[in-house]
């Protein structure tokens, strides 16, 4: 197997974008190698420029749920692109859209799409300050809701962090507004959100969180969470950019049965394209402009292409047992892995729920961002390494989640299994 043509093109990539990539994950910098340089798709399919076929369980992070290049997305965003690409005006398929996903997810009745799922997150934040008049955030250490600089915060160390800048260029006085706590960890949400003397507006959370690899949340803490701030009215955001539409039509909201305040959506929802949503009750909603006082606004918010396309994938994911059969598959594959670290004897932990999981190279159980902290993540670059060298193409870091998608078929998971014992033998034989 050569990459030389990746190489070559990454060489040429550093030149002209920082780091040769358009997002840093993808630089594969935690796994000690170079990006691929992918030409094309199909199904559980991607192909490099050097014509390396990989089976893929990135899914591009998410969206590609019914496999790459899905007919049914490519034939919808075709025939609609030969009618122009975009108009700057609403159009019959943002109607569309919203209605398909106010119909879904329990908790919104009205919905705003946008291009992203920072730009949700970062709208569904302002709207929550500009509906209660409060100022500061809760989130959670190890949740990532896109680079927004209110979101930026360092990490926490076990309790409470005050905003701590988690990059430069975001300013102090931004994230001294941003409380971060560690996960799954009741006593301490109770001691922040009963604290009067915090303006809270809102609490921002993954409810199943992808980011620090896939932690699974307690039901108990979610739901102390929804009643801790309803007794404070401080608004509940879920972000939902990875579990919405994923976990099942009505997301991690359904699954967990919590109704939150506001949902930001993204990935799934644009089938591949740029799509970002925030929404809500129509009494949240309404404060956003023209209707209420609280800006939002995107030229390409809303852009038929993306439409098309996320009409064209709720549409498949609607069918008949598409989530029974898809998380069937996933507990099954799941299963597999457990089985095969614990017949090879490496201590790997594997979260998983729905069509969403992840392998930590760890011996304890993993439920915030300081256990998952403990995983060998260069134990991690090696397996990584291991399973791309056999054609199949894992997250380019520990803590982020594998996605399984309809198109992954039964050859797909063996060859996954078995090439996981082979690597894991591989790294314990060293
Ligand atoms: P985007 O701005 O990247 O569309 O969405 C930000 C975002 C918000 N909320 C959650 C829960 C997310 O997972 C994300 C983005 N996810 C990462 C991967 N875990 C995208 C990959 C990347 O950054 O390149």
């Amino acid at each position: 197997m050569t990459t030389s043509k990746s190489k070559k093109m990454f060489d040429r990539a550093r030149k002209v974008i920082p780091g040769g990539v358009n997002s840093p994950v993808r630089a594969c910098r935690s796994v000690g190698c170079d990006p691929l340089f992918i030409e094309r798709a199909q199904g559980s399919a991607i192909f490099d420029v050097d014509g390396n076929e990989y089976i893929d369980f990135v899914c591009s992070w998410g969206p590609m749920i019914a496999g790459h290049a899905h007919p049914a997305v490519i034939d919808a965003v075709q025939k609609t692109a030969v009618g122009g690409t975009s108009f700057g005006a609403p159009t019959p398929s943002e109607i569309t859209l919203a209605e398909m996903v106010v119909d879904s997810v329990p908790s919104i009745e009205k919905v705003r799409f946008v291009n992203s799922g920072t730009e949700a997150t970062m709208s569904a934040v302002r709207l929550a300050r500009g509906y209660t008049g409060r100022s500061m955030v809760v989130k959670f250490d190890g949740c990532y809701h896109g680079h927004a600089d209110s979101f930026l915060v360092k990490a926490g160390s076990g309790v409470i962090t005050l905003g701590i800048p988690g990059s430069p260029g975001v300013p102090e006085d931004i994230v001294r507004n941003t409380i971060s706590i560690p996960y799954n960890d009741s006593a301490i949400l109770e001691k922040t959100l009963t604290d009067e003397s915090l303006d809270i507006a809102c609490l921002i959370i993954e409810p199943v969180a992808g980011n620090m690899g896939c932690v699974i949340p307690d039901l108990s803490f979610l739901q102390k969470i929804r009643s801790l701030t309803a007794k404070r009215g401080i608004v509940l955001i879920f972000d939902e950019v990875i579990t919405g539409f994923r976990l099942g039509l009505g997301g991690a909201q359904d699954y967990f049965g919590i109704k939150p305040d506001l949902t930001c959506l993204g990935k799934i929802i644009g089938g591949g394209l740029p799509v970002g949503a925030y929404g809500g009750s129509a009494e949240i909603m309404d404060q956003i402009a023209p209707d209420g006082p609280v800006y939002q606004a995107g030229t390409l918010s809303g852009n038929p292409l993306a439409m098309a396309a996320g009409i064209a994938m709720l549409k498949l994911l609607q069918q008949p047992r598409f989530y029974d059969d898809l998380n069937q598959k996933a507990a099954e594959c799941a299963d597999r892995l457990r089985a095969a670290a614990s017949r090879c004897g490496i201590d790997v932990v594997l979260n998983s729920v729905g069509s969403l999981m992840t392998g930590f190279f760890t011996s304890q159980p993993v439920n915030d961002f300081e256990s998952a902290m403990t995983a060998d993540t260069k134990r991690y670059g090696e397996h990584y390494r291991n399973m791309l060298s056999q054609g199949i193409y894992l997250a380019p870091s520990q803590f982020e989640v594998a996605f399984i998608s309809s198109a992954h078929g039964v050859n797909d998971l063996e060859k996954l299994e078995k090439m996981t014992e082979w690597s894991f033998k591989k790294i314990l034989d060293k």
